[in-house]
């Protein structure tokens, strides 16, 4: 413990805006919290704007009132609070009564006054190390960081080359009998730990000093626990790899994940049960879509009852991860499972109507929701006794890939925007006023209980490129760039649309679509037509390819109502083509940045490791940043810049190109749109 500080005086206004839900607006750098329904959050205190404030400090008095007419008799309930000696007041829940329609869209003011503060030992134990995993679509990969952040070793396997005999391509199974059926072995992704783990062996990793453990998982996948599976999981040798002893605990072997488009259907019937698309959206954070776990249950439900009552437990690829590894069923996070069209983004618990929209008995098959800093458990035994764990290290929430991104990229500015170039291309920000739209998604953010992240997510990502590169490229990475170097910027005018799966975002079918604009210098689109073409020569092919995907990037950023960013920051396996990242600078005319390693999912997850194990520590939530305070640099978090923003007036020409762009693609939607 350090030295106390003064008292220092806040003021918060309570606020009751549309509907039932209160938010807390903060004066003097304090947030407070929201109230939904009857919640009450008291958050991380902030720095105050105008005092010197040190970054790792706890109140701990904290006392607030709720002064309003309509209050007032309620006051003595619990409009005055006093928490003496609280060391860890952060993320402490205090219940008020739910708000009569009376007092709606009224003005309630919330004082707050500290006692005295202290500065609290925030640090690691400096020999501990921290194990991140990221379990995605064509590999798993583990990163672990040392007490200072900094990566120590890193190790993947590849499931289509390193475990063959599954006979994946991309890691998936593409269903050629049921149209837009995409599963993957589940089994497999049990092997492939197995793997990982005698890689890590085989890096000298002493397994002894990791602190915690969390990770990754490809977000939306679902995985179906058959009845009896948990006493398996309980009493794993560790004499036996995981992947004999679990062959045989799953009431469905394939697993449907995030590349599945089979229930466009159930997604509407959801919809409609819950009052429309956008309802559905604001509810949930996210509109019915065909790779979200709630849909790709009710089918199931629909069409195979018997192996969906045949299910204990369900998990996501991250909480199935997270179960092998703590020997028990394990909670889905707040975050992941905002990825399900099932959970109320605001209550952070399951909408017992969309639950119901859903399947039968579902609630009992999901289980506890929990936060995404909470200890799952501790590691059980088959990892102590197999790998020499020590029997204290803790399991940490996993979470989605994307979210952890979040985390490993250290996003936590509004200005700053992540493009992950992974086998889904995704666009992700942060916001503290999340508005669900009919497109794109809103996940609370695993490190930030203030915070939402917002993404955007395209199918034909990685996998589209590598598909033009074979095609026009001689399957090499330098001749695609040698093209795309060689086309000039705006491509004359070629547009081009390609799915080569059916995709998300816009959400259209298989299919590629070329156009030029004739003339087109990018002054101005008066006057000037569009024609459809069968092919572009090779280089215009690759840069309408790069260029088509980095507008829609922009485009729907924008349409979502992301700020236009202050610098992107660059991640996944083609983040390390700079090639690429030039054309991303010149079409959005900001910075871009790298981190140190394309994978900032299991970087992320490391991370996170060390901050569950920290907030587990506190015995409450702690801001992430305690983890690196002013020392960011000095991790492996710290980000490079790798390409300069392109000229500005470029960036007005592409503006003009993405209009063109948009307008194509509405069309599209309207004659070819799969709602
Ligand atoms: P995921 O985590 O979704 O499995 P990754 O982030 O590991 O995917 O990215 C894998 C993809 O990275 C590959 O499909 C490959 O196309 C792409 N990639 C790797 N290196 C390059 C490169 N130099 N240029 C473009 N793409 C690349
Ligand atoms: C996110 C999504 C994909 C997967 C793939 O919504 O569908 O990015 O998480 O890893």
């Amino acid at each position: 413990m350090g030295a106390l500080l003064q008292p220092f005086p806040v003021t918060a206004t309570l606020v009751s805006p549309m509907g039932s839900s209160l938010q807390i607006c903060i004066h003097s750098g304090l947030v407070v919290g929201n109230e939904s329904g009857g919640r009450y959050s008291a958050l991380p205190l902030r720095k105050p704007l105008s005092t010197n404030w040190p970054g790792d400090c706890k109140a701990s008095e904290l006392r607030y009132h709720l002064g309003s007419k309509n209050y007032d008799r309620r006051r003595r309930d619990f409009g005055s609070n006093t928490k003496k000696g609280t060391p860890h007041l952060m993320n402490r829940q205090h219940t008020i009564p739910k708000l009569s329609s009376t007092s709606k869209n009224r003005r309630f003011s919330v004082r707050v006054s500290m006692g005295s503060f202290s500065v609290d030992d925030l640090s690691r134990p400096h020999d501990s190390l921290f194990l991140g995993f990221d379990s995605s679509t064509q590999s798993l990969k583990a990163t672990v960081l040392d007490s200072n952040l900094n990566i120590v070793t890193s190790q993947l396997v590849h499931f289509d080359s390193e475990l063959p005999h599954y006979k994946t391509q991309d890691g998936v199974y593409r269903d050629p009998a049921v149209n837009g059926r995409i599963v993957s072995p589940t089994i497999m992704w049990v092997e492939a730990l197995d793997l990982v783990f005698q890689k890590l062996t085989k890096s000298n990793l002493d397994f002894g000093k990791i602190a915690a453990v969390s990770g990754s998982g490809q977000q939306h996948g679902s995985v179906y626990w058959k009845k009896g599976s948990s006493a398996i999981l309980s009493s794993l040798d560790s004499k036996r790899l995981l992947a004999d002893q679990l062959s045989d605990a799953f009431s469905i072997k394939e697993s449907p994940i995030w590349m599945d488009s089979s229930t466009t259907a159930q997604c509407r019937e959801i919809e409609k049960a819950v009052g429309g698309a956008l309802e559905l959206s604001k509810l949930t954070g996210s509109r019915g879509y065909e790779r979200f776990t709630g849909p790709q249950i009710k089918r199931l439900f629909e069409t195979q009852p018997d192996l969906y009552n045949n299910t204990d437990r369900i998990s996501l690829v991250s909480s199935f991860m997270a179960s092998l590894l703590i020997g028990a069923y394990a909670s889905i996070d707040e975050t992941d499972g905002a990825g399900m069209n099932l959970m109320d983004i605001k209550q952070r618990a399951w909408s017992k109507i969309v639950l119901e929209a859903t399947a039968p008995g579902l609630e009992e098959k999901l289980g506890k929701l929990a936060p995404a800093h909470a200890v799952a458990g501790q590691i059980c035994s088959y990892f102590v006794e197999r790998y020499k764990f020590n029997k204290d290290c803790l399991v940490i929430q996993w979470s989605g890939d994307n979210p952890n991104s979040l985390a490993g990229l250290t996003l936590s500015t509004p200005g700053d925007l992540a493009i992950s170039l992974g086998t889904s291309d995704t666009v992700f920000g942060i916001t503290k006023d999340p508005q669900p739209r009919l497109e794109g998604h809103v996940f609370p953010n695993p490190v930030d209980i203030e915070s939402y992240m917002v993404m955007l997510v395209y199918k034909n990502g990685s996998l589209m490129r590598e598909d033009v590169r074979n095609r026009c490229a001689e399957k090499s990475w330098d001749l695609f760039n040698k093209f795309l170097q060689q086309s000039p910027p705006l491509n004359g005018g070629k547009l081009g649309f390609y799915y080569k799966e059916h995709e998300i975002l816009p959400p259209l079918p298989v299919g590629f679509h070329r156009y030029i604009i004739e003339n087109f210098t990018g002054e101005t689109l008066e006057g000037l037509n569009e024609h459809e073409v069968q092919e572009f020569d090779p280089p215009s092919e690759v840069r309408a390819l790069i260029e088509g995907q980095i507008l829609s990037m922009r485009a729907h950023s924008e349409r979502f109502g992301m700020p236009s960013p202050k610098r992107i920051i660059a991640t996944g396996g083609a983040s390390a083509n700079q090639t690429i990242l030039n054309s991303v600078a010149s079409i959005f005319g900001c910075d871009v940045f790298t981190v140190q390693q394309t994978d900032s999912a299991s970087l992320g997850a490391a991370l996170r490791a060390a901050h569950g194990w920290l907030c587990n520590k506190k015995g409450s939530f702690v801001p992430i940043s305690c983890l690196y305070g002013d020392k960011m640099d000095k991790t492996s978090l710290t980000c490079k810049l790798a390409v300069t923003a392109g000229d500005q007036q470029l960036v007005s020409k592409y503006s003009l190109l993405m209009k063109k762009r948009m307008e194509i693609e509405n069309r599209l939607v309207q004659k070819l749109g799969r709602c």
